[in-house]
């Protein structure tokens, strides 16, 4: 891929982002409420997050008409052009509804399956993370590395939880036996911002069960061209059955507890 094309799709996804995230803060109606769920009563949708992956999709494709579109609010095209954009709309979908800042909107770009641009905008923090393959990672024009990797019990450890009764209660038992063997647990319920704050030190680790790909996708990017590890199970990719990120020399001990904890399943 040229510099060129990788400069282009990132500077579109910086737009885009930055768009979509004015457009969420300046126009989040006082009522908002719930507009549909999915995967249980929980898992919601507002109007907002339609609205918003609708004004990303525009801008994208108004650029770049012959991409391809993944989003969590329905968009699924393939496109003609190798090119294909991962799209959270709002990334903390029950925060926003609830008025918590901790939202983000995410945007990706793959080509043959590798991401190759994220950003991460965070409009109630004025942040905005992102990344091009192989040329590192920044929150604004700042270069990002991770944080320098403390003990396994030193570690400040960030997760979610799922939708689904069954899922949560397996994700609790995990948080359970994990919590008495780090510094501490931080759930914020968001990932792309989980996996931003792995990028700029203020988590050292992170991980969660059951993401889906527009969840992770600009942020794994971030977090490991920011000098983190990010992966699923021990020789796994990072995916939906498991996706861990840490500073470089917590990640293995992370992983294996992890794994010892059965945190990969229901
Ligand atoms: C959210 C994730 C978060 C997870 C939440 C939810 P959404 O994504 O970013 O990590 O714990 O349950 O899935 O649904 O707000 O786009």
């Amino acid at each position: 891929m040229t510099d060129r094309l990788k400069n282009e799709l990132l500077d579109l996804a910086l737009e885009a982002a930055r768009r979509a995230g004015a457009l969420l803060s300046k126009s989040r109606p006082a009522d908002l409420g719930v507009a549909a769920t999915k995967t249980s009563a929980i898992d919601v949708v507002t109007e907002m997050d339609i609205a918003s992956e609708k004004l990303i999709i525009g801008c994208l494709s108004e650029a770049r008409p012959d991409d391809g579109f993944l989003g969590e609010e329905g968009a699924s095209t393939e496109g003609s052009s190798g090119v294909r954009w991962v799209i959270d709309p709002i990334d903390g979908t029950v925060n926003y509804l609830y008025g918590l800042p901790a939202w983000a909107v995410s945007i990706a770009a793959e080509i043959d399956g590798e991401t190759v641009v994220g950003v991460v905008e965070i409009p109630s923090r004025c942040e905005t993370f992102s990344a091009a393959s192989g040329e590192g990672a920044r929150l604004g024009d700042r270069p990002l590395r991770s944080r320098p990797s403390p003990p396994l019990d030193q570690a400040l450890i960030g997760t979610g939880f799922g939708y689904v009764v069954e899922r949560k209660l397996g994700q609790a038992e995990v948080v359970r036996r994990m919590l008495p063997e780090v510094r501490d647990i931080r759930r914020g319920g968001s990932a792309a911002i989980d996996l931003c704050d792995v990028a700029c030190g203020r988590l050292d680790g992170y991980y969660e069960r059951g993401l889906n790909p527009w969840d992770y996708a600009a942020g794994e990017l971030i977090a490991r061209e920011a000098g983190a590890r990010t992966g699923g199970r021990p020789g796994v990719p990072l995916s939906t059955e498991l996706a861990v990120a840490a500073s470089p020399g917590l990640f293995e001990p992370l992983q294996r507890m992890l794994d010892e904890l059965g945190a990969w399943h229901d």
